[in-house]
């Protein structure tokens, strides 16, 4: 079997990730009744670093009921934190603990027989994530050429309580788009959203009752977190679960499972066009069912709709180039033919690549449900997510508000914002162009009119 390592940075990428490995002893204790710690499992759990340049989230971590899954040579903290400044953590920090952290990670990567693939966990707006979670970036592809970099990256909302965060953003993402093989942007605001929307149907009277409580994307029941829910727990929970979904081949043995560097090679058609556009389903589960083949139909369906996905983004509408579907539980191959036969004709792929399907089966569906769904979209739709983004940062930048901040650090110059935010209009760019590719919409002939 292969080894991923996951690489958790500042303070969501740790409480994402923490969520992560809450869930994942979950689903491997309620398929291996034996114990919680099966092998698949415990050579992913030696496979963990931990980043943060505050102690805070890592030493709760360290004294919550995790304790036992982690120990003190997996991390390295500072105490001040990167106060919402990319540079203090991309420049300040990653030189400073450059060492330490390539330490860490060659001993990490020296428990693996057969090391296929970093996870990056962190949140573009804040300073430790975005910046040394970058860094981190750099190193690894430094290091471990040969080693897939997937990235998991929470963008900010634009309520974002992080002034700087259109700044910290942007300089990551010129990292991103050169040192990542894959990135999965995820939106606060939209799993806030899904958050919303799970929590009226489930206390909306009849159907409340009938849900499985440990079916919900938002739940941790079952999980060995026992203190009190924390703010991020619900929407981190999602998160958690896409992450077991990408892991699940390579967390369980199956023939038809879709090894992570077939993500990569059959997704990413174009060097820096490696975002893809994730969606989950289904939210949750309904203890009695009886049309079961309808439901799984639905499944499919609801992974194109707009509120399943987890950026604000309209993948129908909007161009693809190419679509993973990675299946757990009980989905037979004829299941998945029969569901892209019917959903294609209402989606756009490019003209070279119309067939660009790609798929996946684990037969170890995720706890409380039978079966479950993962789209990993490579869409133009990614597209307003970053000109939003762009926005943002060119009303602070034209003020210059707040650059002294940055520019004090040493390393950082005017020319990293510079640099950083034509990186991302060219990528913008890149996008544009595919959308102009974009046939425009099917005609159909107009009904013979009757003359009068
Ligand atoms: N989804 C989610 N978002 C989070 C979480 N914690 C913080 N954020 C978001 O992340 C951004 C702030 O980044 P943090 O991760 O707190 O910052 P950091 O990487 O620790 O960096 P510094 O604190 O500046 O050193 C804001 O957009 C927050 O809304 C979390 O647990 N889950
Ligand atoms: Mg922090």
């Amino acid at each position: 079997m292969t080894q991923s390592v996951v690489v958790q940075v500042g303070q969501c990428g740790n409480q994402i990730g923490c969520r992560f490995w809450d869930l994942a002893l979950r689903e491997h204790a309620a398929v291996n009744k034996k114990g919680i710690y099966d092998e698949a499992l415990s050579s992913f759990f030696r496979n963990a670093l931990l980043i943060d340049m505050e102690e805070g989230v890592v030493n709760e971590i360290l004294q919550g009921p995790l304790r036992d899954v982690f120990d003190s040579k997996q991390l390295i903290t500072d105490v001040s934190g990167s106060g919402n400044n990319w540079a203090v953590g991309h420049k300040l920090y990653g030189y400073q603990y450059r060492e330490h952290i390539v330490e860490k990670l060659r001993r990490t990567a020296e428990h693996c027989d057969c090391l296929q693939c970093f996870f990056v966990i962190h949140s573009m707006g804040g300073g430790t994530g975005s910046g040394l979670g970058t860094f981190v970036l750099n190193v690894l592809e430094d290091e471990f050429p040969e080693v897939y970099r997937f990235v998991t990256s929470v963008y900010p909302s634009g309520e974002d309580d992080v002034i700087t965060s259109p700044y910290n953003s942007v300089l990551a993402m010129k990292e991103l788009n050169e040192h990542a093989d894959c990135v999965l942007p995820i939106e606060n605001e939209s799993l806030f959203s899904i958050v919303s929307k799970i929590h009226q149907m489930t206390n909306s009277g009849k159907l409340g009752s009938t849900v499985k409580q440990n079916s919900l994307l938002t739940s941790s029941a079952g999980g060995i977190k026992t203190e009190q829910e924390k703010p991020f727990d619900a929407m981190n929970n999602i998160v958690a679960n896409l992450l077991l979904n990408l892991t699940s081949s390579a967390r369980f043995e199956g023939s038809l499972n879709m090894d992570l560097n077939e993500i990569s090679m059959n997704l990413v058609p174009f060097p820096r066009l490696h975002y893809l556009v994730s969606s989950l389903t289904p939210l949750y589960t309904l203890a009695d069912v009886n049309v079961p083949s309808r439901r799984l139909d639905q499944m499919f369906s609801d992974a194109f709709s707009k509120d399943h996905q987890l950026i604000q983004a309209d993948p129908k509408h909007s161009l693809y180039l190419a679509c993973a579907l990675l299946v757990r539980g009980n989905v037979q191959v004829s299941d998945l033919r029969r569901n892209i036969e019917r959903l294609k004709p209402s989606l756009h792929f490019v003209s070279w690549n119309q067939e660009g399907w790609k798929t996946g089966l684990c037969s170890v569906p995720p706890v409380g449900h039978s079966h479950s769904l993962l789209a990993l979209a490579n869409n133009t739709c990614v597209k307003p997510t970053f000109t939003e983004l762009k926005d943002r940062f060119m009303k602070l930048y034209k003020k210059k508000a707040h650059l002294h901040h940055y520019l004090h650090i040493d390393g950082m110059e005017q020319s990293c914002f510079s640099e950083a935010i034509s990186s991302l209009s060219d990528l913008i760019e890149e996008y544009n162009q595919l959308d102009a590719t974009k046939s425009a919409p099917r005609t159909y002939p107009s009904r013979l009119k009757i003359a009068m």
